[in-house]
């Protein structure tokens, strides 16, 4: 929608606005020429009726090509019957001009679309902004309209010395595309615009897929490599639990896609309207928005991890995480007093579960209004909090985005305080919008893009804060969620816009706010996906202010950009095997984009769990970048030492390597939000040369250096491992495997979560603390895993895991093997540490002899069977230390 649209406004005065003269001009589209449409293969057909009851003449009338699909390919039932003809100049390139770093030029419309309000003229902006990365971005030159405000790109100015690419318009000026300039694939292929429309309320492109190696479009229940068989993704954050096709939580329209080449290249679009996205067989996707403008990144790689830095560098890097929020969770709805919280710790901790932080879900509440707590069922809570503070643990609470809107005057500081500042997200007329979300009688909701918000939500979080003394915060049903409307909704093209997306509802407003309600930066048609950023970037700013220390949030609703304040985890997910399996896609999609702090509800959410399922989902989320057991209301317990002896003895077992792998994940996190890289990894990411990896999401890695392999089905008596060419160690036997690139068998047994060790890497490891700061405070050990030629390396970070700013304070290792030698760098930080240890696998040949830095050393063993050489007690001097073993 063009910008500024206020309900009232829209109803009465957008015909002024959205029928210039100029259009009003256009023709009825010429009929479509059917030996065209003959030319037209089923799976290339671009539907040009994707609302309902398509039939021949309303299709016509579009200028489309009206075919049964019932021939050969037989029946898919999504090959459209109504699809545009080829080369139907839609819009016509007019004036080209080279500009310094780039293109502009004027596209015009030949013939009215479908849809009210044409843009006639539009302009298309070619920036070249680096070598790697263009942006092609299209806007109506003569009316501003409505532009996404996050993500906060921050781009240095335009400048290339050797592009990878090259931005080609069609010599008919029917199109355009981008080509990798190496081998001419086409990374973007839109030459042929014959169903691009760029209307008021409907904007449509359509690109050739050079492949069908695509990954990300999120965010939704799926699986991590994506279906170009006629398949639809929506995005439109909204509350509903992850399942098969339901648009949920956030949206993040990004891409990345393996060239035949195994090149990669990503394609963001800058735009938060609702949309479909449409797969299909050419390999081809197809982008509807209802609104905004097209504003397209694209990344050159060539490497998966490339594009992924490349498309943070535009959205931001993910925020470094307290090293604490790296430890164990326990949460759950329905722990309905302090003492039952206390219990259900204490139960745990005896159990010898290391719980680093109790969480409180809404239970804490005083008649579910957050910034209160119930001073009855939690009284004592200030104290119980400064006590796990004194255990060295944390403690986090839910704190929904709306309060009461029913409060008397002078009773509520929040209804008060937001009146006063006049914060509330409007209405239509410019009251403040009523909604009924948990509060007794009404809701009413900050607007996160006023200009006061940020002063309001601190100062509510800090007097909260002053009395419970919370560590983090959990802001949910911010997509935003609510369940009515007490004072109705007026009627809107806003709210019946004329193409409607594929959403689960009925209305757009299902579930959430009405689509005209209004807040500072635009109508919530416009802003409704941006919700959960807005308040996220101002709860996590406000958290660190507040604490003094780096915050820690996790919010359910998330947009393109949204790692640089907090992580996200995988919402009301089922208590299910399939649940658990989809678990590891969902987490990899939050990989890609840029939210590394990600995890599922441990043993699920909705429906009970069992022993079975949460004995491996306690295994698997123990590798979740963030760990955390959470359960529903009303539910069986299924914290860990509520399930059994089976579930303690496999989650202590799992937890435990967690913990002493700690300095390991930090290290990635910290890698994470230097340069991009991504910390829960998929294989294709790491491994694009090896097809073979390209459809995997069943396991996944750390880093480059540590395979994860979860069992996802009751007791089998193995599973099938596939491991990319290398060599590869069992974390437990610490045996060596030769792959060439195949799958082995690989035996389970209850307690344990298959893992690999890469051949080639340094893992910084420490001990299986029962605290995180344990675990940062305990001395090192580099597990040294050798490749094939003997070489290893990798790297350490740590800081005091707190700080906002580290300034100097961190310190930095690198490590670098080969062949019976490990040299190790202090590149930053003092030679205060303590002494390390060293365990050398793959070590064939016996080894009598140890030297640091050519003296002889006592401290060590070899292990003839496992073929490991543990060195312990090495002093590390502060440039390089050399160990040599023969
Ligand atoms: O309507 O706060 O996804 O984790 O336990 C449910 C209660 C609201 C949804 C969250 C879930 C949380 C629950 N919340």
């Amino acid at each position: 929608m063009r910008n500024g649209g206020f309900c009232v406004f829209i109803l009465f005065v957008s015909c002024v606005f959205a029928t210039p003269t100029k259009l009003g001009g256009l023709l009825s589209p010429p009929r479509a020429d059917y030996g065209k449409c003959h030319s037209v293969n089923l799976n290339d057909r671009l539907d040009c009726f994707p609302e309902k009851n398509a039939n021949q003449r309303d299709c016509e009338a579009r200028g489309c090509c009206w075919m049964a699909a019932n021939s050969d390919l037989g029946d898919q039932p999504s090959i459209p019957y109504c699809f545009f003809q080829p080369k139907a100049q839609s819009y016509i390139f007019r004036d080209i001009k080279e500009v310094s770093n780039g293109i502009e030029a004027t596209l015009e419309r030949s013939y009215k679309s479908h849809y009210p309000r044409d843009v006639e003229v539009i302009k298309l902006i070619a920036t070249y902004h680096s070598d790697d990365t263009l942006q092609i971005k299209v806007i109506d030159p003569s009316n501003q309209r409505y532009e996404t405000f996050f993500p906060e790109v921050d781009l240095p100015p335009p400048s290339t010395t050797n592009p990878l690419y090259k931005f080609i318009i069609a010599d008919d000026k029917q199109g355009f595309k981008v080509l990798r300039k190496s081998d001419n694939t086409a990374v973007f292929d839109a030459s042929d615009l014959s169903n691009f429309i760029y209307s008021d309320q409907f904007l449509q492109i359509t690109t050739k897929l050079p492949s069908e190696n695509i990954y990300g479009l999120g965010e939704q229940r799926k699986r991590l490599k994506l279906s170009s068989e006629w398949s639809e993704l929506t995005l439109f954050n909204h509350d509903a639990a992850p399942m098969a096709h339901v648009n949920i939580y956030g949206t993040h329209p990004f891409y990345l896609l393996i060239e035949k080449s195994a090149n990669a290249h990503g394609v963001f679009l800058k735009n938060s309207n609702a949309m479909d996205l449409i797969l299909q067989p050419t390999p081809s996707l197809t982008y509807r928005t209802i609104g905004g403008i097209l504003d397209f990144y694209i990344f050159l790689g060539p490497t998966p991890s490339d594009v992924l830095k490349q498309y943070q560098n535009v959205i931001g890097k993910p925020k470094m995480p307290p090293y604490w929020s790296l430890g164990f969770h326990l949460c759950r709805w329905g722990i309905d007093s302090l003492e039952n919280t206390k219990q259900v710790l204490k139960r745990n901790l005896d159990a010898g579960i290391p719980v680093e932080v109790q969480w409180n879900d809404l239970d804490y509440m005083d008649n579910q209004n957050i910034f209160t707590y119930n001073k009855n069922k939690f009284n004592g809570l200030p104290e119980f909090v400064k006590d796990l503070h004194n255990q060295g643990r944390r403690y986090v609470i839910l704190i929904d985005p709306g309060l009461s809107g029913s409060e008397a005057p002078g009773t509520s500081l929040p209804y008060d305080r937001g009146l006063e500042l006049d914060v509330f997200v409007k209405n239509s007329s410019g009251n403040v919008f009523i909604g009924k979300v948990w509060n007794p009688i009404s809701t009413v909701f900050p607007d996160f893009t006023h200009p006061n918000a940020y002063v309001y939500w601190k100062e509510m979080l800090k007097k909260f804060h002053d009395i419970v003394p919370f560590d983090g915060a959990w802001i949910d049903m911010n997509e935003p969620s609510n369940n009515e409307f007490p004072f109705g909704c007026p009627q809107s093209d806003l709210e019946s816009p004329p193409y409607f997306p594929n959403i689960d509802g009925q209305y757009l407003r299902t579930k959430t706010f009405s689509m005209t309600a209004q807040q500072h930066k635009g109508v919530h048609y416009n802003v409704h996906n941006l919700f959960g950023i807005s308040e996220a970037n101002i709860t996590s700013r406000a958290m660190s202010e507040i604490l003094n220390e780096r915050s820690f949030i996790i919010s359910r609703s998330t947009f393109a950009g949204y790692g640089r304040y907090g992580g996200h985890w995988g919402g009301d997910v089922f208590s299910t095997w399939d649940e658990l399996r989809y678990s590891i896609p969902h987490l990899l999609d939050f990989s890609l984009f840029g939210v590394p702090l990600m995890g599922s509800d441990i043993c699920g959410f909705n429906d009970n769990s069992n022993e079975d399922l949460c004995n491996r989902w306690m295994q698997l989320g123990a590798f979740y970048p963030f760990s955390r057991n959470h359960n529903s209301i009303n539910l069986r317990d299924q914290d860990p030492a509520a399930m059994g002896s089976q579930v303690i003895r496999s989650s202590i077992k799992a937890l435990n390597i967690r913990y002493s792998l700690l300095p390991y994940l930090y290290t990635l996190f910290w890698q994470a939000h230097k340069d991009g890289l991504t910390v829960a990894r998929p294989l294709m990411v790491e491994f694009p040369e090896d097809a073979n990896t390209y459809d995997i999401d069943t396991s996944f890695l750390w880093g480059s250096a540590l395979l994860i392999a979860p069992v996802l089905e009751n007791d089998p008596q193995s599973i099938s491992v596939y491991l990319p060419k290398g060599v590869w160690y069992n974390y437990y036997t610490l045996e060596a495997l030769q792959s060439g690139g195949q799958s082995f068998d690989v035996k389970t047994d209850k307690d344990t979560i298959p893992l690999f060790l890469r051949g080639g890497y340094v893992i910084p490891t420490g001990s299986a603390a029962k605290t995180t700061k344990e675990v940062r405070e305990s001395p090192l050990k580099l597990i040294v895993s050798p490749d094939e030629l003997g070489r290893a390396n990798g790297v350490y970070y740590n800081d005091d895991g707190v700080s906002v700013d580290v300034g100097t304070k961190y310190t930095l290792l690198e490590f670098n093997a080969c062949n019976g030698k490990l040299d190790i760098t202090i590149s930053h930080g003092n030679n205060s540490l303590q002494s390390l240890s060293a365990l050398i696998l793959g070590v064939e040949e016996d080894i009598t002899s140890v030297k640091v830095d050519n003296t002889y050393h006592q401290n060590f063993v070899y292990n003839k069977n496992a073929k490991t050489l543990l060195i312990e007690d090495l002093q590390i001097k502060s440039e390089s230390t050399i160990i040599r073993w023969h």
